[in-house]
């Protein structure tokens, strides 16, 4: 019934070899302390690629220390912020000359599309990091009109050592959005790739170094969360911590980052957005966005427009529709042609999706097409749509994070209003119609951190990203990312000898 790869036979995946699966500190790859490693996956068939590095505490302690070192002791922040640009910039140049190396690695590892992962977000990495580039130079403080004699600066400082740690859906672009700013603003780095993807930071720093980088700048340790990633959340070298991953894990690591050393943090978290369509909607173009809003990535998106809101005057020929365009989708191997899902990231993700579908079925939404696994091996699912759903339902207050729609029928404005915002989460919406009037009541009604009006998943380096209520603290990209990772430093010079 799904059209698993049909339409795609031909093998597109370029030779990759695993080459880099050491800890990356001080510039060279080395081995865990503890000798230990561990197995990474093949969500296609679930089989093992590689072994890595398991860092965990003392892994962690010695890449701060050298990224301590790379920052109190130089070259990095005390190098012209022209020189850092121009190694950003070698590094973008790096990421296109590799793009199908780095592409097959991420989509090996992760299972997305290799089309996806090389016409999409390779070209988006190497976009981020030409944006930061730019703003490595024009980074500067204000002179302050205060009162009395005196001269009064601000100085736009590096905040000093940034603990990241990252999830698997996105792990080049999230590796992306956290590394990008951090180093334009003269900081130095040490991230924590998720347990599940370790294998493209890894390579993405190798590059870095070809770029120039000096060592102890950007330093990268594999390991699991409750070890390594504790660690760093807590370890009083640390500056500053930036975090994306699930909510729970989130209120743990802002816990450990305040009973350390009070280090700020920022947070970008679940999500269970919204996607309005509204009675005027051009009704094809938004059952094609809203089956994009949640499909996309095999519906691993923190932003994924999980609560499909129709209007009841449209909804029987949206819900046919819908149905329609989830039974076409190609679900196959992510290395062929043509293919738009691949499979879930790992065991876990696959079966906490395949409860989800179980939960909407015992509650009663009616399961319009899917609603199991796809084949034998690895962690396909079929493209679920389930209709009739209620807001109380679990499959509409909770994050799915996986390829299963859920459309609500509304009546009028404030009532999707109000039952939009009835949520813990507040990451993103989408709102679809033709008038400008309801466009912009919703767009200032809903609370989240990016509205997409007959649009989604538009994603520009300059654009703002993160989330209201608990879906974060703090915005990543553009020029927000920067307050992220500077320090101001007020200076006060009197102008004339003090009265004192
Ligand atoms: O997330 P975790 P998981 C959501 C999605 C998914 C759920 C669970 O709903 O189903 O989270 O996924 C590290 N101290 N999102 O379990 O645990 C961990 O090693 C420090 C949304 O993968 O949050 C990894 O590097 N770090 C999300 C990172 O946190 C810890 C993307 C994320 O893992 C830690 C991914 C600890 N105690 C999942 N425990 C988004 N916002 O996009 C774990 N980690």
């Amino acid at each position: 019934r799904f059209s698993t790869a049909s339409v795609a036979e031909e093998l597109i995946t370029p030779p990759v070899q695993i080459t880099y699966t050491q800890n990356l500190i001080n510039g060279q790859f080395v081995d865990a302390a503890s000798g230990k490693n561990f197995p990474t996956y093949d969500p296609r068939t679930g089989e093992v690629i590689a072994h890595v590095a398991e860092g965990d505490a003392e892994d962690i302690n010695r890449a701060v220390a050298a990224a301590r070192k790379a920052f109190d002791e130089g070259p990095w922040p005390k190098m012209t912020a022209y020189e850092r640009s121009r190694i950003l910039l070698r590094f973008a140049d790096l990421v296109e000359k590799n793009t199908e190396e780095l592409a097959a690695l991420e989509s090996w590892n992760n299972g997305k599309p290799y089309e996806q992962a090389a016409q999409a977000e390779l070209p988006m990495l190497a976009r981020l990091f030409r944006y930061y580039a730019g703003w490595a130079d024009k980074i500067h403080g204000l002179t302050v009109p205060a009162d009395g004699d005196y001269h009064v600066q601000t100085l736009h400082e590096p905040i000093g050592v940034a603990g990241q740690i990252i999830p698997w859906n996105f792990p080049l672009l999230m590796f992306a959005w956290k590394v990008g700013p951090a180093l334009a603003c003269g900081n130095t780095v040490v991230l924590k790739t998720a347990e599940q993807t370790p294998l493209t930071a890894l390579y993405a720093a190798k590059l870095f170094h070809e770029a120039g980088l000096p060592p102890g700048v950007l330093n990268i340790v594999s390991g699991f969360g409750p070890t390594a990633g504790a660690a760093l959340a807590s370890h009083m070298d640390v500056d500053k911590l930036a975090f994306t991953g699930s909510t729970d894990t989130g209120k743990i690591v802002l816990e450990l980052a305040a009973r350390s050393n009070l280090k700020p943090v920022t947070l970008e978290l679940g999500g269970k957005s919204p996607f309005i369509v509204c009675e005027d909607a051009d009704i094809d173009r938004a059952v094609e966005l809203a089956h994009f809003a949640l499909f996309f990535n095999q519906g691993q998106c923190c932003c994924a427009g999980s609560r499909t809101y129709v209007h009841e005057r449209i909804y029987d020929e949206f819900i046919e529709k819908s149905k329609a365009r989830a039974t076409r989708r190609v679900v196959g191997d992510p290395f062929k042609k043509g293919v738009e899902q691949g499979p879930q990231i790992d065991a876990e993700q696959f079966d906490k999706v395949l409860r989800y579908i179980r939960s909407g079925i015992q509650s009663n939404a009616t399961l319009e097409c899917g609603g199991d696994r796809l084949g034998s091996k690895g962690y396909f699912i079929q493209p679920t749509v389930f209709s009739n759903v209620q807001d109380d339902m679990l499959i509409a207050k909770d994050e799915i994070f996986g390829p299963v729609q859920s459309i609500l029928k509304f009546k009028d404005i404030d009532d999707v209003i109000r039952r939009a915002n009835t949520t813990r989460y507040g990451l993103a919406a989408g709102v679809f119609t033709r008038s400008l009037d309801t466009a912009n009541t919703l767009t200032r009604a809903l609370r989240a951190g990016t509205i997409w009006v007959n649009c989604f998943d538009v994603f520009d380096a300059a654009i703002p990203f993160g989330g209201y209520k608990m879906s974060g603290i703090g915005r990543e990209k553009g020029i927000y990312s920067l307050h992220n990772y500077l320090q101001v430093k007020a200076v006060v010079t009197p102008l004339k000898k003090a009265a004192w």
